[in-house]
């Protein structure tokens, strides 16, 4: 059974998407990030990098949401667009937009927005202003697309759908109504049982809450008085 190693941040999420759309039998293991469980030795050893998600399939080990999806659609040949140099071609520039642009823009511009120190208006601006141009890209392509590889509901909507769901959060609460392409999208995928049943996750274990002294010292470790 694949263990999988979670929280309910925008990466996880894609992964526990993909893992209720196969159904894929899986164990699936809270890592409590604002209680420092991403620096214990163990999980260190599963991921040099100290972020969920990460899954263990029997001797394979796979960090980083996007090389977790794309290796179980290849392992179960699922929700993979045509087999063609153009259609992979296609699958490798969406996926890696989003895991190179929407995922660390979006990450930036909440932190920036929300846990930032105020007066550093620059930053502020800077992650917001690509972090909306990033998702206007998406909103451009869905706009005669029903899903961004075109007909086919695929691993790469899987992956924005996990940040997808943040969107007010990120860039604000009017932000649907600037994207409706991407609204009516969010709102198709929302649509599916196995994105319930992904969002369904949040009852299997009480996450810690918000962000007290403890978890800004190790979400932030930047700060040195954290
Ligand atoms: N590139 C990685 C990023 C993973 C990541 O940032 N995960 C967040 C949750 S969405 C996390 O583990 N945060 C806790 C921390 O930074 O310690 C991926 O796509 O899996």
């Amino acid at each position: 059974m694949i263990k999988f190693y979670y929280s309910l941040g925008p990466n996880p999420m894609k992964v526990a998407l993909f893992l209720e759309e196969t159904g894929l039998p899986y164990e699936a293991i809270p890592v409590e990030s604002g209680k420092g469980d991403q620096f214990e030795p163990e999980f260190l050893a599963l991921n040099p990098n100290a972020k969920v998600p990460v899954i263990v399939d029997g001797d394979v080990r796979v960090f980083d949401s996007n090389a977790i999806l794309l290796y179980l659609a290849e392992k179960t040949g699922q929700f993979l667009p045509d087999d063609s140099p153009k259609a992979r071609g296609e699958l490798l520039s969406w996926l890696m937009f989003i895991a190179s642009g929407i995922g660390p823009y979006s990450g930036q511009a909440v932190h920036f927005r929300h846990h930032a120190p105020k007066g550093i208006d620059y930053a502020v601006e800077r992650y917001l202003f690509e972090a909306r141009r990033h998702y206007g890209i998406l909103d451009a392509r869905l706009a005669d697309k029903p899903f961004l590889l075109g007909a086919k509901y695929t691993i790469v909507d899987m992956a924005a759908w996990g940040w997808a769901r943040a969107v007010p959060f990120i860039l604000g609460d009017d932000a649907w109504n600037t994207l409706p392409h991407l609204k009516r999208w969010f709102d198709d995928v929302n649509a599916r049982p196995a994105a319930a049943r992904a969002e369904a996750l949040k009852n299997k274990h009480a996450f810690k809450a918000g962000l007290d002294e403890e978890s800004r010292r190790h979400l932030f470790r930047h700060v040195k008085s954290a």
